[in-house]
């Protein structure tokens, strides 16, 4: 700076650009948890950006032809949904931390500083890179201490969808909400990669978090209570918006100690790729439910050519319900009512949970601990939706503009296309009595009929009807 002082203006501006160039980049942060509109590459190569489901691509700079990104682990407070906060740690001012995209080829320098109180790395799982950028704490590299910075540098060689996260005390930091998604766009048109009108992409995570409180317990190996797809649980998962016709992707990546049967209501789907990259045409076939292991990424592709609102979520009942005590006994078909009436003189507000089921749980208004999302709920246009965790709903719209991401509201089915309640007569069932020739009788009771009868619920108990 002395030397470009002497030397006048123009050499002066080029010092400092070098200056500032020689600097860390910007820290670029997230506040808001809603889903970021794609960002388009201001430089280097174009491509179509994706769409991070409640969630942002992190901006970079071009720095003598590198992309250059600044990633800060640190503690956050992430909205899971509306009321339910929780204290995780994550990248830049969220968990999960930005999406990273890029394009096959580019060269790619990234700024990992570590504002948490431990230390840790970062792995970039399925890239080829030099296997001193592999981020694997004590194998690759040494850790990233609390308040040090260091550099990863590599060149992003094969096009496809990926991940990031910490290789340094993993237990803990995955459990905490520390990863992201890496998208590696192809330079130039792949014969196994499609140009899609909509480009989804969202990580699975779960935590354990206690009802009412906020901080993950770490040390949970399978009983996660709360199954999110980029640390949000439904209702607060934003709807995925096309329009009819519009070719979809969605690249679903999993970080969860378990698999997730993720099913798309309405439609077939091919899986294009894994983080393998693309898959070849000919091993493709059609699904409505793809199967995603613990560590693997899964990009469904479809033709949205179905107008209405398609549910799309994790096939594993417990994992679209929010926190729950799981030591709940099965009570369907049980009269307990007189037992209640004498526990309510003991305690005035007792309820009886769950005799025909758990679906009054969801239209229940019960007391909730501060901080806690209800087990089932949702408020759909027929009714609660009874949902909780993984699931959202894929809406499919005649009108939804190309590039708008918005949500088009409910949708409006045309008439005669709804379910609708039988009111004539009801026939009483058939019944079938053979027993057939190989059934087995219990030997104490030779040629007795048994019968399990469940009790139909009656709607003069002491809950209040619906
Ligand atoms: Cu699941």
């Amino acid at each position: 700076m002395q030397a470009a002082s002497l030397t006048g203006g123009a050499l002066a501006a080029a010092a400092v650009s070098r200056v500032a160039m020689a600097a860390l980049p910007e820290v670029v942060s997230q506040s808001s948890p809603a889903t970021a509109a794609p960002l388009s590459p201001t430089s280097g190569r174009p491509y179509q950006p994706v769409v991070t489901l409640n969630g942002w691509t992190l901006p970079w700079r071009m720095n003598q032809g590198v992309k250059e990104f600044h990633l800060v682990a640190e503690p956050v407070v992430r909205e899971m949904a509306p009321g339910f906060k929780a204290h995780l740690w994550g990248y830049n001012g969220q968990s999960p931390g930005p999406t990273i995209e890029v394009v096959e080829g580019d060269r790619v320098r990234i700024f990992v500083t570590n504002r948490l109180p431990e230390h840790t790395s970062i792995h970039w799982h399925g890239q080829r890179l030099p296997s001193g950028m592999d981020g694997v704490t004590g194998l690759t590299q040494p850790a990233i201490g609390p308040g040090k910075t260091f550099v990863y540098e590599f060149e992003a060689r094969r096009p496809g969808t990926f991940m990031y996260h910490p290789h340094a005390d993993e237990m803990t930091q995955m459990a905490m909400g520390m990863m992201g998604m890496w998208v590696t766009h192809p330079k130039a048109k792949h014969p196994d990669i499609d140009t899609v009108d909509r480009d989804f992409c969202f990580l699975l995570n779960a935590y354990d978090i206690e009802p009412g409180s906020y901080t993950p317990k770490i040390m949970t190996m399978l009983d996660f209570n709360i199954w999110s797809w980029n640390s949000r649980v439904f209702p607060g998962i934003d709807s995925l918006n096309v329009r009819t016709g519009d070719k979809v992707r969605i690249r679903v990546g999993n970080l969860t100690m378990t698999n997730h049967p993720i099913h798309v209501h309405g439609h077939e789907f091919v899986v294009s790729g894994t983080d393998g990259g693309p898959t070849p045409r000919a091993a493709r076939w059609m699904e409505v439910t793809t199967d995603i292991a613990v560590g693997q990424m899964r990009q469904l592709e479809f033709v949205a050519d179905e107008e209405g609102d398609w549910a799309l979520h994790c096939h594993k009942s417990h994992h679209t319900m929010n926190a729950m005590g799981h030591d709940v006994p099965t009570l369907i078909g049980v009269d307990h009512r007189g037992v209640a009436e004498k526990i309510a003189k003991l305690i005035p507000d007792y309820m009886v949970m769950g005799e025909r089921g758990m679906a009054d749980m969801a239209e229940m208004e019960m007391p909730l601990p501060d901080n806690t999302a209800p087990m089932m709920t949702g408020a759909g246009p027929f009714g609660s939706v009874e949902m909780g965790g993984m699931f959202s709903v894929l809406k499919v719209r005649p009108d939804q503009k190309p590039g708008d991401y918005s949500d088009p509201g409910w949708f409006k089915h045309p008439q005669g296309t709804v379910s609708y309640e039988w009111t004539g007569e009801l026939a009483s069932a058939a019944r079938q009595h053979s027993a057939g020739g190989h059934l087995m009788q219990p030997q104490n009771m030779p040629g007795k009929e048994i019968e399990v009868k469940a009790r139909k619920p009656s709607s003069k108990g002491h809950h209040s009807g619906h």
